[in-house]
């Protein structure tokens, strides 16, 4: 091995110490057979993943599949193939699949690329150039049926993925999961395919001619992303059946976690009011050196969930600067009720991206549970399931210690304002698209009643008709505070609850 070292265009001035270590080759050849059930059967990983492929890397990976009409799915994190012309060079890895040359390029996206097989056995080919290396590769991989690849969902062909089709929401670049729907965001009754708001389906008053609404509330039904799905895999057709003192699921599944979004006693905020003591207690203040930065919220005693751009700068990704205060009413006064707590570890959505604010996401471990008892003052909000609907009008609450008009500096007392949710089409009219699937927008065309600087990373909550107050967004970003036309927009949660259990269900 030869190493030379150059000085390039910069005067080094720090002296630098290399070291070396002599590694046994990992081999990353092999064969693997698929067997036709759903869902993932295994992932690849380049050599020595997930630190960097060494340079020269040969890995070929076989797969035999359990039968013909059956498509191999390779599912990648922050990375995708794209067509290779002939004399193309790959500098993040070339990949031969089929035959076929594809590069390889990081990104901020998930990408699946879909093999239409003809015959049981495939060949996937990863290579990288005799003298460059990368950041380890890892993809996953599953079989789909080829004449039916998404099941209850849309394939978007653009990426690969499987994506909730006509919700209102453009999942698939191309906008195609959201044409041609009968319809939008809302129930088809089956005997006519008159449209019917979900808030209707199941609420014991007939509103399709032949009261299909109110059919099959009790039994499961197909899965679709509206439809809730129970531990054992039932899915149900009432919305939001989680956590509302009825037993849906056959396995109760749908009444299990739900010590969240109640109040203890029973009885930069823009255009709102002061809360009052215990009012929302899932409000975490996040502080640095004593100065409120951003705002949190609890979603289970030992996890914070806040906006990924509070912690984007360097001096502030590190989880021993910053201090998280529960149960807080006043910033300057220490309140009997109040907690304090470190955190132990920040994690920050590995999409997300600090000039579109895309998955604009953080999950904080505190470094001690909070207490939550009958008198502790800190409590959970509910984290809404990915099929949770949240129909635009809803009428829904944003906290925070944030500015009061634009411009301005931080309130000493929380505040709070109500805010409507907004469909994502009137949030494109407004925005164009810098709106993407991963937000919500909430506010009036007005203006005036907004979240503002100071409030990011603070919770934007809805409640349920039970009375459990369900997290619906995080605040995210807007254009000013509170103008006419221009909504706040948050973090949707439910695109990314997924990720906020995998990251809480592994410590
Ligand atoms: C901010 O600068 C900010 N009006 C947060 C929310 C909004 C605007 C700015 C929404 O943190």
């Amino acid at each position: 091995m030869t190493v030379v070292w150059k000085q390039g265009l910069y005067n080094y001035k720090d002296p630098f110490s290399l070291s070396a270590q002599a590694w046994d080759h990992q081999d990353c050849n092999s064969t693997i057979e698929l067997k036709a059930v759903s869902g993932v059967q295994g992932s690849l990983r380049t050599p020595f993943f997930p630190s960097y492929y060494p340079p020269d890397t040969n890995c070929t990976w076989s797969f035999s599949m359990p039968r013909v009409g059956m498509g191999l799915s390779l599912e990648f994190e922050g990375y995708e193939l794209s067509r290779a012309t002939y004399n193309q060079a790959c500098t993040q890895g070339q990949w031969i699949i089929q035959n076929r040359r594809f590069c390889g390029t990081r990104g901020l996206q998930p990408y699946n690329e879909r093999l239409l097989l003809m015959s049981t056995m495939a060949t996937v080919v990863m290579t990288s150039e005799v003298s460059l290396t990368g950041p380890g590769l890892q993809l996953f991989y599953r079989v789909f049926n080829l004449s039916d690849p998404c099941p209850g969902q849309f394939l978007c062909t653009v990426n690969g993925l499987c994506v909730p089709a006509c919700d209102g929401i453009k999942d698939c670049p191309n906008g195609l999961d959201e044409r041609n729907c009968v319809c939008a965001a809302q129930f088809q009754c089956p005997e006519d395919s008159q449209c019917v708001d979900y808030y209707k389906v199941c609420d014991q008053h007939p509103d399709c001619p032949e009261a299909t609404d109110e059919m099959n509330c009790t039994d499961g039904v197909q899965c679709t992303d509206m439809t809730y799905v129970c531990a054992d895999g039932t899915c149900l057709k009432k919305p939001n059946p989680e956590c509302d003192f009825v037993t849906d699921c056959p396995d109760a599944s749908d009444e299990k976690q739900c010590d969240c979004g109640l109040r203890q006693f029973s009885s930069r905020i823009v255009g709102g009011t002061n809360a009052t003591e215990g009012e929302w207690p899932w409000q975490a203040s996040l502080q640095v050196r004593g100065t409120h930065i951003c705002g949190g919220a609890l979603i289970s005693s030992q996890w914070v969930v806040s906006a990924a751009h509070c912690f984007y700068d360097d001096s502030l990704y590190s989880p021993s600067v910053w201090t998280v205060y529960l149960g807080k009413l006043l910033l300057n006064r220490n309140s009997p009720t109040e907690e304090v707590a470190r955190v132990q570890r920040i994690h920050l959505h590995q999409y997300y991206d600090d000039d579109s604010h895309d998955y604009d996401l953080a999950l904080l471990k505190l470094d001690r549970p909070a207490s939550m008892l009958l008198d502790g003052h800190a409590r959970p909000a509910c984290l809404p399931p990915p099929t949770h609907l949240l129909e635009p009008d809803l009428l829904c609450w944003v906290t925070g210690w944030g500015a009061l008009r634009e411009g301005g500096s931080v309130s000493n007392v929380l505040r709070k304002v109500d805010v409507r949710l907004v469909s994502e089409e009137a949030c494109v009219r407004s925005y164009g698209h810098l709106v993407t699937p991963r937000m919500l927008c909430a506010g009036y065309r007005s203006g005036n009643k907004d979240a503002c600087q100071g409030d990011s990373g603070g919770p934007l909550v809805c409640q349920e008709p039970t009375g459990r107050w369900f997290l619906a967004g995080v605040v995210s970003w807007g254009k000013g505070c509170g103008r006419p036309d221009y909504y706040g927009v948050y973090t949707r949660i439910t695109r990314l609850t997924d990720w906020i259990k995998q990251v809480i269900s592994n410590p």
